[in-house]
């Protein structure tokens, strides 16, 4: 049977995969329904926050021959009243016998839980297939859930010489069109944004989603600005601005924190990392506590290099141009002070190598020391 479970295993994370742009801080899930005869008889994605889960979908599809069959699902049934009613009850309703589960969901509130409820309602349970892959889907959901900080991603368009932008600043455009697209889509991924104030000053961003794949329009827009150094007529507040959020030092002026206050946005003072900016760790936790499972910074150097020091980057999400800048006075995709040796570096593993047009692609995680 493990080669059968394995093949719609595969099919269900397939399905879930569908939900991409839509569940998040939610996991992504997806299910196949069987008859008792063993044939496909629903299938189910679970498409957005708030809304069904995938077994729910996959009963609706098939409940009248789903009776003594199984349930193949990519992430433990949940048995908490949460947004929706518990997916446990409704298999147990339907009479299914079997449910093959991926991965256990590591929330809380089902965590093992859900697994035990069945099986003690007499259903039997087939756990771990395709264990890996199921855990991979919702990496950010489970680094989230384990640590109550986001995932975080660190997204840089650079030239092959590793630069962010020319020398005096410029930097529209250095990726390809299809880099940036790509980049735009990476935003309706992840449920916020991160960039540092000279972002602000330099490019004045809007931070929003573009390209429409999310239908959830709430998108957390956040600054680290330690002085407050935003100008309160910047393009971010055009648009939304009660989701943008400035992280600042303490004791910064009041009447500053007023006018930004004042553009809508929320200024949250934070501690000091003891080098004089603002403690990461710090505003993560915020950020997580605020519902968002994952963080997409985009730069620049300074920051990108904040994250990596502090071991708070999970992944890179690169575009490499063929283009050469040079200058020294050119902006790095990483800078700060820099690690002095190379065994201080910073490890990571390339999960993804592609081209795109005529950039590169380079997706890397951050390996755990
Ligand atoms: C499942 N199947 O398709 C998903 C599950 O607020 P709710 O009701 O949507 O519950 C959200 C939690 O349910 C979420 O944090 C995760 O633990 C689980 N997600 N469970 O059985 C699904 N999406
Ligand atoms: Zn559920």
């Amino acid at each position: 049977m493990t080669g059968r479970w394995i093949a719609l295993m595969r099919q269900a994370l397939e399905l879930a995969e569908r939900g991409r742009y839509g569940t998040s801080p939610n996991p992504m899930v997806g299910a196949v329904l069987l008859s008792r005869s063993g044939e496909v008889v629903g299938t189910g994605t679970h498409l957005r926050c708030g809304g069904p889960h995938a077994e729910i979908f996959a009963l609706k599809e098939g409940a009248a021959e789903g009776t003594g069959g199984t349930m193949v699902v990519t992430l433990e049934p949940c048995v908490h009243q949460g947004r929706t009613p518990p997916c446990v009850d409704a298999l147990l309703a339907a009479g299914i016998a079997r449910v093959v589960i991926g991965t256990r969901d590591p929330n809380p509130l089902v965590n093992g839980s859900g697994v035990e409820a069945l099986r003690s309602a007499g259903v039997e349970v087939v756990e771990g297939v395709e264990e890996e892959a199921c855990r991979r889907l919702n990496r950010r959901f489970f680094h989230w859930v384990a640590t109550g900080s986001p995932y975080v991603t660190l997204k840089m368009a650079m030239t092959l010489d590793g630069k962010l932008a020319a020398r005096g600043g410029r930097s529209q455009w250095i990726t390809s069109e299809a880099s940036r697209k790509e980049g735009y889509a990476l935003r309706e991924e992840y449920d916020a944004l991160l960039v540092g104030v000279n972002t602000v000053l330099a490019d004045d961003p809007r931070l929003l989603r573009h390209l429409g794949l999310n239908p959830d329009p709430q998108l957390l827009r956040v600054v680290l600005d330690t002085h407050l150094r935003t100008p309160s007529d910047a393009a971010l507040f055009q648009r939304d601005p009660q989701g943008v959020v400035i992280f600042c030092s303490e004791g910064v002026p009041a009447d500053r924190r007023k006018e930004l206050e004042d553009r809508g946005a929320a200024v949250v003072e934070v501690g000091d990392d003891g080098r004089g900016q603002c403690d990461l760790r710090q505003v993560l936790r915020w950020v997580g506590a605020h519902g968002a499972s994952s963080v997409l910074v985009e730069g620049g150097g300074e920051v990108h290099w904040s994250f990596l020091r502090e071991g708070l980057a999970q992944s890179v999400h690169a575009f490499v141009a063929p283009l050469v800048l040079g200058g020294r006075e050119a902006t790095s995709a990483v800078g700060g002070a820099g690690f002095s040796s190379p065994q201080e570096a910073v490890r990571l593993r390339f999960v993804e190598v592609r081209r795109l047009e005529e950039d590169l692609v380079l997706i890397a995680e951050v390996e755990r020391v």
